[in-house]
């Protein structure tokens, strides 16, 4: 079914850290109107799409979006207006085209990537479908994805010493959306009492978990356990397990790796990962190496590729032909999905189609820099890629993806998590 755009319309609002992104409206002469919440993120592949930003220093210290919301006011509605598409895919092949560039930097990753996501939602509206049916078909058969709980934050995501960015709870076991929620939240709860009882802070970072001061990522690994364990569920994969996104690529210097204290190279790393995965239930570790670190990462990857996840974000950007090139390479098993990353929803479901088929897994993920946009809950259930990141079981702009998923949970019976046993 097509649609014809009548008017667009991105508005300078306000992120999760106080950093002004975009919000983008869309009207079809069909008299439909959605909106979408562009996020953004702190911890960036160097090739991913790139965010325009002002640079003004008088406003918010140079990150303001007034350029990328007058180019979807201004140029993109100029191309589009009036004209209509008859898919997606057509619409996002002229914002790409209409850019020119290679990295969407011309009118900002920013602005195509709010249009893009309105148009995603424009199509389905006009369908007369839910956004997540809208992706459904492409690759596997919908499906709920488990949440992925980012319960203490590091890294770039809070102030404390702790390299590592996100340690996430993974409710694997749970029957459903709604119970791997109840359990997020439990544990939650009784992390929250651990961390007190420990005297240390239960200050949040970007993402909503807690950023307390502990350095070494072993003994978060048991913190977290314990509150596993004292919320009354299981650790491991058939209960709940631990996911990992080290960001590596942060605190990569001059090819070695800066962790709590200790200098390590690619090899030591990998040796040390090996250790965590022997010794708690880690089932996913995105981002262990650099983005730069091929080499390191072909070596990771025949060392632990059959146990664990791998997860490639910061060296992948959701960019199909590095994503392809990794492929042929046995670089990672999975890939992040970050729409923004690549900026359209398009390349996006291309880069989830390649994966699909060299059997990498997808995990699609929020940014630090968020909305209260649901559209990454609906991309996750319609590809029935099984899993999906959005931060803590806390803070409005994170949960509002979860509680999405619940009600798709609540309006339809799909099956839950991976649909793959790891026991
Ligand atoms: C990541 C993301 C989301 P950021 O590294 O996976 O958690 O962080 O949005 O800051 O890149
Ligand atoms: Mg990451």
């Amino acid at each position: 079914m097509s649609i014809t755009v009548r008017e667009l319309h991105a508005v300078e609002i306000l992120d999760s850290r106080a950093r002004p992104t975009l919000v983008v409206t869309l009207e079809t002469e069909g008299g439909l109107s959605v909106r979408a919440g562009v996020p953004a993120g702190a911890s960036t592949g160097s090739r991913e799409a790139v965010e325009r930003r002002d640079g003004d220093p008088k406003r918010y210290s140079g990150q303001g979006v007034l350029g990328a919301a007058g180019a979807v006011n201004d140029e993109i509605l100029d191309a589009l207006a009036g004209r209509s598409f008859d898919d997606l895919a057509a619409l996002d092949e002229a914002l790409i085209s209409l850019d020119g560039t290679e990295n969407k930097s011309r009118l900002g990753a920013n602005a195509i990537v709010g249009v893009s996501m309105a148009a995603a939602r424009a199509f389905a509206a006009t369908a007369g479908i839910a956004l997540w049916r809208s992706f459904a078909g492409s690759l596997s058969a919908p499906r709920l994805p488990a949440p992925h709980f980012n319960l203490i934050n590091g890294g770039r995501h809070a102030s404390n010493q702790l390299e590592f960015q996100e340690f996430m709870l993974a409710p694997l076991g749970a029957p459903s959306v709604a119970d791997a929620a109840r359990a997020g939240s439990e544990v939650y709860a009784a992390l929250r009492k651990l961390l007190l009882g420990r005297n240390l802070s239960v200050g949040l970072g970007d993402e909503g978990g807690f950023a307390p001061e502990i350095a070494r990522p072993e003994e978060v690994l048991r913190l977290l356990v314990e509150a596993i364990t004292l919320a009354g569920y299981r650790p491991g994969p058939d209960g709940v397990a631990i996911a990992i996104d080290a960001a590596s690529s942060e605190f990569y210097r001059e090819g070695s790796y800066d962790v709590a204290g200790e200098t390590l190279s690619a090899d030591e790393m990998i040796n040390r990962y090996e250790e965590i995965v022997e010794s708690f239930p880690v089932w996913l570790l995105e981002d262990g190496l650099a983005e730069s670190d091929w080499d390191g990462w072909e070596r990771l990857t025949a060392r632990l590729g059959d146990r664990v996840e791998l997860v490639g974000d910061d060296i992948f950007c959701t960019n199909p032909a590095i994503i392809s090139h990794a492929i042929s390479c046995k670089v990672a098993n999975a890939s992040l999905i970050k729409v923004n990353q690549i900026g359209t929803v398009t390349e996006t479901l291309e880069a989830m189609r390649i994966c699909h088929e060299a059997g990498y897994a997808q995990f699609v993920s929020h940014r630090s820099g968020e909305t209260e946009d649901t559209f990454i809950a609906d991309l996750a259930v319609g590809t029935g890629c099984g899993h999906m990141k959005s931060g803590a079981p806390a803070r409005g702009e994170r949960v509002a993806k979860y509680n999405r998923l619940i009600e798709i949970e609540d309006a339809e019976h799909l099956p839950y998590g991976l649909g793959r046993s790891l026991t």
